[in-house]
Parts: structure tokens; sequence; C-alpha cells
């Protein structure tokens, strides 16, 4: 390194580059173990899903702030200057009225994707309508001229106006106060949003490679969809908070950060970045360089008391003199924007923490299959064993000792029938478990749990009540839970001691079942929990009573997390249950094949004796043959322990402990 950080563009292609390749590596691991039969089809479904979430991996950053804080600008500056102009369209006063996606997804041509306003008419969350383009407007982007591209961009600030019901009806001007301020000269129309939400299409190189950009309306916009606070920013893996230096920290920037970013939840914490822009205003001709520096870490530190951060999680910048410079290729001036500090710290930051991430998943699904596959060829080689011991026996030619040996692998070989039968008995007791599982996290206990919420909430005439239905929803969510958790407890321990139990019967290694827990499904619910805390004073704290239509919106959006929290719990659930019996099916199958060989080599072995010296070369070169085996699997782990080791260049320390596939 020449001491010079690499930016963000490139750093990011290294992290793609690095996913890529261990996709790559897995996949050749993958293919050598095909063409060994070393893979059952479970365990080859199980290494297919590790390199597709290697390939689909996605980097979501979302700008947060009031509105005109510099939110699309800074996200124009960052990633979009080689346009030679902006992109996101930015002006003075609120201009991003929708929050808007920018992704890029090969399968489609560069486009618009608009959800009009009216679609809030109904609860279906956004995340729900994504699956129905049908309702979505859709508009080609021209990439040839970022003229015309900046014109169809600027669909994302479009208002309309429709009569004040109406404006009810789609969630805005919810509160008394609300309404009241508007309307005041006779008028009964008001301004809303065009649209509900835009995805942007675009094939920019780091979309390319799986970065999602989230810009956001001002948030504390009237009618803001609650849906953002509880799964859009929740699912973002970098959140960057704007504040600008010539308003300061006013009442409605604290708003912000209090109702979208402060969780009690630390380590979300960590994930912030507080950027300070507009500090051009600062830029006073008249005074020195230092007498200017000083004025910006005064601001710092006044920022930092006011949030109760540490002044270093604040980035001072100028946004728009930094795209001006990309623009122009002013490094001067870029320096004194103070935008690459910024850029430095998403590189620094997130990309290794995303990192650390997606390599300790990868590296936690490859250890569950490896192990297995390490038992199998240990068993083989054990059984390759025992058959050249019986041959040095065989070697004496003493027929009693042949004959006691056919007895001893008849003897094997019931006892290996009678602990088949219970391992069939257990299977259906595992069988009952699955389904008491399955159904405490079911999507269908979820809904008819939403749809006694939703009643309790129709007939809820006071916010106590509407705050006891929705504290019950939360406490039935925590209960099925704790039920899901006993099971998988019973599923394990029952696992662990069949398996003990066929370890010290048949003298295999004991196997030590995949763990499961739900834990990360809890934290979400309960970071759900804390921001519909939040959500909920700060919305009915304006209003005497409470309403039932954004009460009903607002709880629909919680619903909408929790549905998806309760989707990648479940997916996490039948993985894990499908692939914890493989490693002992395995073994079944592995010690029902050896006593089969055992006992057609003895009963050959018992009526020409003579073939035995040829027979213990064959069991010699099948020896080195698994040996061979466990040699290749051994490299190439090695290589794909080397990749996700692989800390790069710049990466802060915190990815202390190299992951090693055990
Ligand atoms: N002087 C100065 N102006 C800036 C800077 N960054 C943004 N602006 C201006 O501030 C205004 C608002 O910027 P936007 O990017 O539209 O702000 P936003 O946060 O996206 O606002 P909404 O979309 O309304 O939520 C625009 O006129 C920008 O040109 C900056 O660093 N310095
Ligand atoms: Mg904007």
């Amino acid at each position: 390194m020449n001491g010079l950080p690499q930016n963000l563009a490139s750093r990011f292609e290294a992290y793609s580059h690095w996913r890529m390749q261990l996709a790559a590596r897995i996949g050749s691991l993958e293919q050598w173990l095909v063409t060994q039969t070393l893979l059952d089809p479970q365990s080859q479904k199980a290494i297919n899903q590790v390199r597709a979430r290697l390939h689909e991996d996605k980097l979501i950053l979302a700008f947060v702030a009031e509105f005109s804080r510099g939110k699309s600008e800074l996200i124009n500056a960052l990633f979009f200057s080689s346009y030679g102009q902006r992109l996101l369209p930015s002006s003075a006063g609120r201009t991003t009225m929708c929050p808007t996606e920018l992704l890029y997804n090969p399968q489609e041509p560069p486009c618009l994707h608009l959800l009009p306003i009216e679609t809030r008419k109904d609860k279906t969350s956004v995340a729900d309508l994504k699956h129905n383009m049908t309702l979505w407007t859709t508009l080609p982007l021209d990439l040839s001229t970022p003229e015309s591209m900046g014109q169809t961009l600027a669909h994302v600030s479009q208002l309309k106006k429709v009569p004040l019901d109406t404006a009810h009806q789609y969630g805005f001007f919810d509160t008394d106060e609300d309404a009241s301020k508007i309307l005041k000269n006779g008028e009964n129309e008001v301004e809303i949003p065009y649209w509900r939400h835009a995805i942007i299409n675009f094939p920019h190189p780091m979309l390319e490679q799986g970065l999602i950009i989230l810009d956001t309306p001002g948030l504390n916009a009237i009618g803001t969809e609650p849906e953002l606070t509880f799964s859009l920013l929740p699912s973002a893996h970098g959140v960057l908070y704007i504040l600008a230096a010539d308003a300061g920290v006013t009442k409605t920037d604290l708003d912000v950060w209090e109702e979208h970013l402060i969780s009690n939840d630390p380590a979300s914490k960590n994930g912030h970045i507080v950027v300070l822009n507009k500090i051009d205003g600062l830029w006073d001709d008249l005074k020195t360089s230092q007498a200017i520096q000083a004025e910006i870490d005064k601001q710092v530190l006044s920022t930092a008391k006011t949030l109760n951060i540490l002044p270093e999680q604040i980035y001072p910048l100028s946004a728009q003199k930094g795209l001006l410079a990309k623009i122009n290729n002013d490094q001067a001036l870029l320096e004194r924007s103070r935008l690459p500090e910024l850029e430095h710290a998403l590189t620094d930051r997130v990309l290794p923490a995303r990192r650390e991430i997606v390599a300790n998943s990868t590296q936690a699904d490859l250890t569950a299959l490896v192990r297995g596959i390490r038992d199998l060829l240990d068993m083989r080689e054990n059984g390759v064993h025992e058959q050249l011991d019986q041959l040095f026996i065989m070697r004496s030619k003493n027929k009693d000792v042949v004959l006691r040996l056919l007895e001893q692998t008849k003897e094997e070989k019931h006892a290996f029938e009678q602990g088949l039968a219970r391992y069939t008995a257990m299977r259906r007791i595992f069988t009952n478990h699955t389904n008491a599982l399955l159904d405490a996290t079911d999507m269908d206990a979820l809904r008819a749990n939403a749809n006694r919420t939703h009643l309790a909430l129709e007939s809820a005439t006071q916010t106590k009540n509407v705050r006891r239905a929705i504290d019950t929803f939360f406490m039935t969510l925590n209960e099925d839970l704790s039920e899901a958790e006993r099971q998988v407890m019973e599923i394990y321990e029952m696992i662990k001691g069949m398996s003990t139990q066929f370890a010290q019967e048949f003298k295999t290694r004991p196997l030590t079942p995949k763990q499961f827990s739900f834990d990360k499904c809890r934290r979400e619910i309960s970071r759900l929990q804390i921001a519909y805390e939040h959500r909920f004073d700060a919305l009915w704290g304006r209003t005497a009573r409470a309403k039932l239509e954004p009460m009903q919106r607002f709880f629909e959006a919680i619903v909408t997390r929790a549905k998806q929290v309760y989707g990648v719990a479940n997916r996490d659930v039948e993985n894990w249950l499908k692939n914890v019996m493989v490693p002992m099916e395995a073994q079944i199958r592995e010690r029902n094949q050896q006593l089969h060989r055992h006992q057609e080599n003895t009963r050959q072995l018992a009526t020409a004796t003579t073939e035995v010296e040829g027979h213990a070369r064959e069991l010699k070169e099948k020896l080195d043959a698994i040996k061979a085996q466990q040699n290749v699997l051994e490299a190439h782990l090695k290589i794909i322990n080397n990749l996700l080791m692989q800390i790069e260049p710049t990466a802060q320390q915190h990815i202390e402990t190299p992951t090693v596939i055990q």
C-alpha cells in the first residue's frame, strides 16, 4: 500500500471480487465432491445456497434527514459525479417526495418504476406491492444523455392536488394539528406526493455489484410511510444521517434522529454515520483557514453533544462543493469539501463490517457441511482398517476363526438393524416436534395474531386501548418464539442423545448436531417493538384521541416487518430441520454399506481363502484412495479458509478472530 486510501468504488469492487472468488472456490469444491460421490442431494442444496447468497449479497445504504439537508446532493456527489451533472433532483425546499431506491437488476432494461400514491388507500405494504409490478408505472431510462435521465428522475419530486378527505384516506395530515395548519385560505385541496415509492433501475458499476442506495424524502414529512421506519431503515447496513451547518440541529432534525435513528440497540448505532453538510457556508474569505476550521470544530462538538455521540462519528463536509470538484476535476476543492473523508468512513466501517458478516455466515454453513464429509471419510477409513484386521486373522486359515468371524458379522448386522428400528421410532417423534416447531412460527399464526389485533384496534376508542392491543400482539409474538425455542431444544437434545448412543454402539465418532437459535429473530422483533414505542408516542402525542385509519396503517407496517422477520426465521428453521439429520443419516447409510461389504467379504473369503493376499492389496489401494480424498478436501478448504481470513489492508482491526472451517 502506498499509504493512500483506495476510493470507495475500487474498495467496493474489491469486496465484490472477493465474494465472487469465494463463490467460485466453493463451486470447485462442490464439483469435486460431486465427482467423488461425497455429496448427498440435501448437502448439495445447502452448498448451492451458500454460493447463491454470495452472488446475491446486497449492501444497502440509506440516507436519512429532515428535508433540504442535502441527502440527494450527497448521493449525487458520492456516486454519480461522472455524469457531469445532478442526476437525482436536488433543490431548495422539499424535493424528493417519495422514498427512492437506486439499484440494478440486470433482468430489466434501465427504467424508473413509480408506485402511485393511490395504492395507500388499502393496507397493502410497498414490500408486498413489489411482487405486483402491474400496479407500478414504468418509464424507460434513456442513458444516452444525462439531461434526459435527469428529466425522467425528476418524477420523484412530482406533487398533485387532492381534496383533504382524499389526502386523509392516503394517510396524510392525520393529526388535528396538521389539518388545521393547511387549508388556511379557504381552499379545499391540498398538495400531496404523486408517487408512493420509486425504484431506479440503473446500470452503475457499484449498483451492478450489489449496492442499493435508499434516498428518503425529508423524514419529518407529514404522512411519512411507517414502513420506512419499520422495515426499510432496519434492513439497511449503513444509515447516513445528514444535518446542515447553516441550519444547525433544529427541533425537527432532532425529531428525525429520535424517531428513526436512535434505538436502544448499540449495534445498530454503530452503523450510523452523521454528516454535517454545507460547511461551505462557513467558508468566509475574510477569515483565516484556521479560524474557519475552528468554527467547523465548534459545530461538530456541539452537534456531538446534542446527539450524545462521539465527535469522531460526525463528518463535516460540503456535498455541493464535493460534487462540483469531482465534475471539474478540481483536487484542491475536493479536499476542501472533505467529501473524501466520508468515503473513507464508508470504506473503512461499513464495507468491512458487511464483509465480516458474510464471511462468518459462509463459514458457519460450510463448517456443518465439511464436518459431515470428514466424518464420512473417517468412517470409510475405519471400515477398511477393520476389514484389513479381519484379513489378517484370515491369514491363519483357521476354519474356526473364519466361522467365528462370520458369526460376528451376523451379530453386528443384527445389532445394527435394532439400532435402525430405534432410529425410525425417533424419526416419528422428530416429525411431531417439527410440526409443533413450524406451527409456532407459522405465517398463518402471525396473520391470525395480526387480524385479532386489527379487530381490537377497530373497537378501541382510546389511545390506551390501542396501545394495549399492539402490546398484546408483541406479547403473542414473543410467546410463539419461546415455544419455538423449546421445540428446537427438544429436537437438538433428542438427536444428540441418539448420535451419542449410535457412536457408542458402532464405534463411530459422536456427532455434534448443528445448533439453531432464534436470537436474530428475537433481536429484530425487539428492535421493532422499540421503534414502535418511539413512533407511537410521536404520532399520538399530537392527537387527543386515537384515529382508526392512521393507526391501522401504522400497525400494518409493523406486521409487514414482522412478516419479513418470520419469513427469514422460517426459511432458516426449515433449512436447519432439513440438514440437522443429514450427518446422522449419512453415518447410518455408510455403516449399513460397510456391514454389507464385511459380510460379503467374509463369506467370499470363507470359501476361497487363497485370495487373501489379492484382497489385502485391494483394501490397501482403497485406503490410499480415501487418504487422497482427505488430502484434496483439506487442500480445497485451505484455499477457502485463506479467502475467508483475507483482511483488507486498510480495514479496521475489528476483524480480530480469523474464520476457520473446523
Ligand atoms: N451550500 C450548499 N448547499 C447545498 C449543499 N448540499 C446541498 N445543498 C443544497 O441544498 C438544497 C437541498 O438539497 P437536497 O439534496 O435537495 O436535499 P434533500 O435532503 O435531498 O431534501 P429533500 O429531498 O427535500 O428531503 C439544494 O438546493 C442543494 O443544492 C452543500 O454542501 N452546500
Ligand atoms: Mg432529496
